[in-house]
């Protein structure tokens, strides 16, 4: 059966979909696979094409839209039709500067371990990690509960903020050891414009907190918003709504 241009469900990935920085599970896959004859399924991460991908694992060449870096590289069934770059928004210079100021604050952060990539470059956005990108999954839950007592994050996204106010730039601490930095107007509700053949779009997210990285896209006016603390409840959530429906 054709299915309508009514409705389609737009997740976030990580916390969403799947534990955070893991793969998708079996459950998961059955249950968007059963989603997908209903309506249209698309995600939306802020993390890069390649680990939303790996992420997906066998569900990713079956979504209709996935918008990684938030939208800033977009793919509809698979194909790239979107790419922004935050180099041409930003300027060399500025650009420059900004990693300058950050490799020099993260150099000065004393914090229990470092390993490497402190920054990762990508098209829409830059991920600035003050404990390193190539620590194990061991040292990044440790950060992460770290984090949550001392504040490492907040307090370098308020300084950056201030530092930096007239780069016009927004800061959204989205996972465990990093925040996303990108041009104001580049979160999540970027990836909004290419949906507008659609009636309803339903916004999947577990950051929707003021400062999280699903906060515009979840309250935004074009969405139904729906916060989910983890995966287990996406699947419940999904039941509700629309797969033990009768329709
Ligand atoms: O999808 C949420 C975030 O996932 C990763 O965060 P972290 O490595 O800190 O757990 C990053 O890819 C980040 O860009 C993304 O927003």
């Amino acid at each position: 059966m054709e299915r309508s241009k009514k409705r389609i469900a737009l997740f976030d990935v990580d916390g969403t979909l799947t534990k955070p920085r893991n793969n998708i599970e079996s459950d998961m896959v059955n249950t968007l696979r059963e989603l997908k004859k209903k309506i249209y399924v698309a995600v939306v991460g802020g993390s890069d094409l390649k680990k939303v991908s790996e992420q997906m694992g066998e569900f990713f060449p079956e979504l209709d839209y996935c918008f990684t870096e938030n939208g800033l590289y977009s793919l509809k069934e698979g194909k790239l039709f979107h790419k922004m770059s935050i180099k041409d928004a930003l300027g060399e210079d500025r650009l420059k500067q900004f990693i300058n100021f950050c490799l020099r604050y993260i150099a000065d952060l004393d914090i229990p371990i470092k390993r490497g990539t402190f920054i990762e470059y990508r098209n829409g956005m830059i991920n600035v990690s003050p404990i390193g990108r190539n620590c194990s999954q061991e040292e990044r839950d440790e950060f992460e509960k770290y984090d949550n007592e001392k504040k490492i994050r907040a307090e370098f996204v308020k300084t950056l903020k201030e530092k930096f106010a007239d780069f016009n730039l927004s800061f959204a601490i989205g996972g465990q050891i990093s925040f996303d930095v990108y041009p104001k107007g580049w979160d999540k509700t970027y990836c909004l414009q290419f949906l507008d053949e659609f009636e309803e779009i339903y916004f999947f997210g577990d950051k929707t907190f003021e400062g999280g990285n699903d906060y515009e896209i979840y309250t935004h006016e074009r969405t139904k918003g729906y916060s989910v603390k983890n995966p287990q409840e996406t699947i419940k959530l999904l039941h509700e709504l629309f797969l033990d429906k009768e329709e």
